[in-house]
């Protein structure tokens, strides 16, 4: 492939995955991208102009989408597609935005890629599958039946069928992969570890919802970003990858990690109303995609990584600021 359509390239893994694209392949990269609350030019900064072309825009913009797509070579380029509105918390608030973005914009773009016969290539999520129960030996496979539980998850479980539906009746050459929990540098403040790790920066103490003994599967955003392009180069079309580290870990114990790597105590948290519906445990089995593309997960050490991310955080205060104080007034709204 020499080209690469990224959409949601400036958000957190849209962002991670440019950058890990243009230091590692010789893909040129376009990105386009809408610049809500969530997307960041500053995620973007110093990346090669000779490779690497932005364009702002909405992926629900049919025209717009299909020009880009013209410029596509079937033979050689792909569409990445990561847009998406990505927050749980939001979707409950306000869900609209996600049926636009989620359904109606990834509607437009395999449409587009459709009448051109351009390789596409759905950034999805474990959250289609529901939640399993704390003490269930079960994982999550590309079997497990869906069963979103918020705004949110339904739109993506939505945008999965419609591309499955594209591959069956208009042979649309399309891969589907399903990560679970991100972290790593340039994550939107309102998501959990920034969150926390800006609190304690700022003074505050990190907020737990619930018992904060919800368990999520956390992956360091570099891992997924090297197991969408072994997907791109050696996944099988039609196929779905659920992509996972074993990374299995309670929010309370994240949270004492954190604490303790930024030099507080470990019981220095508040506990918080919990998110409505809160999904109690998401674990991924990801032999699938290990077998078929010989992919594994390099950051398999999580305090090291959360140590990594924390020092990001430190580093880069201009980064976050300019977020930290409107998504602590959305949470105070929400008494969370
Ligand atoms: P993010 O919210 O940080 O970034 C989303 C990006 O999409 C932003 O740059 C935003 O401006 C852009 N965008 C939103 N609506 C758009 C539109 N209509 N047109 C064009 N651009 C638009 O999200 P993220 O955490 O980086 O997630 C990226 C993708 O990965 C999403 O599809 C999400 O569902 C999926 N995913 C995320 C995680 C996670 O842990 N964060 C895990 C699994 C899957
Ligand atoms: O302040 C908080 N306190 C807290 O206890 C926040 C923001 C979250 N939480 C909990 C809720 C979850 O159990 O932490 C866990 C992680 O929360 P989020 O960062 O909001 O992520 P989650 O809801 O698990 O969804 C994420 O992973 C799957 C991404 O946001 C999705 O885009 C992705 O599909």
């Amino acid at each position: 492939m020499s080209a690469l359509l990224v959409t949601g390239g400036a958000g957190f893994i849209g962002s991670n995955f440019v950058r890990h694209v243009l230091e590692r392949t010789t893909h040129d990269v376009v990105v386009l991208d809408k610049l809500t609350y969530a997307g960041n030019l500053a995620s973007l900064e110093g990346l090669p102009d000779d490779r690497f072309r932005f364009v702002r825009g909405d992926i629900a913009d049919a025209p717009l989408v299909d020009a880009l797509v013209a410029d596509l070579d079937p033979a050689t380029d792909a569409i990445v597609h990561f847009a998406a509105e990505s927050h749980n918390d939001n979707s409950l608030a306000g869900p609209r935005p996600f049926v636009d973005t989620n359904v109606v914009g990834t509607f437009v773009l395999i449409e587009a890629a459709r009448r051109r016969d351009i390789r596409f290539h759905h950034i999805s999520t474990d959250e289609v599958y529901g939640d399993l129960e704390l003490d269930d030996p079960a994982r999550f496979t590309e079997e497990t039946a869906y069963r979103p539980s918020s705004p949110y998850s339904s739109t993506k479980a939505a945008s999965d069928l419609l591309v499955r539906a594209w591959v069956r009746s208009y042979g649309l050459r399309a891969t589907i992969s399903g990560c679970s929990n991100n972290y790593g540098p340039y994550q939107h403040v309102e998501k959990f570890i920034p969150r926390q790790i800006t609190n304690v920066l700022r003074g505050a103490r990190p907020k737990l919802y619930g018992s904060g003994r919800n368990v999520r599967d956390w992956i360091h955003v570099e891992d997924h970003s090297s197991a969408v392009l072994a997907i791109l180069g050696r996944g099988r079309i039609g196929e779905t990858y659920l992509i996972g580290a074993d990374g299995e870990r309670d929010n309370a114990h994240v949270v004492e990690e954190l604490l303790d790597l930024l030099g507080q105590p470990r019981d220095a948290y508040d506990l918080v109303p919990d998110r409505p519906g809160h999904d109690l445990r998401y674990a991924i089995d990801a032999s699938k995609l290990r077998r078929e593309t010989g992919w594994s997960p390099r950051f398999t050490d999580f305090r090291d990584g959360l140590a990594r991310t924390v020092a990001w955080y430190r580093a880069n205060e201009s980064w976050w600021a300019p977020q930290k104080d409107d998504t602590e007034a959305r949470y105070a709204e929400l008494g969370r």
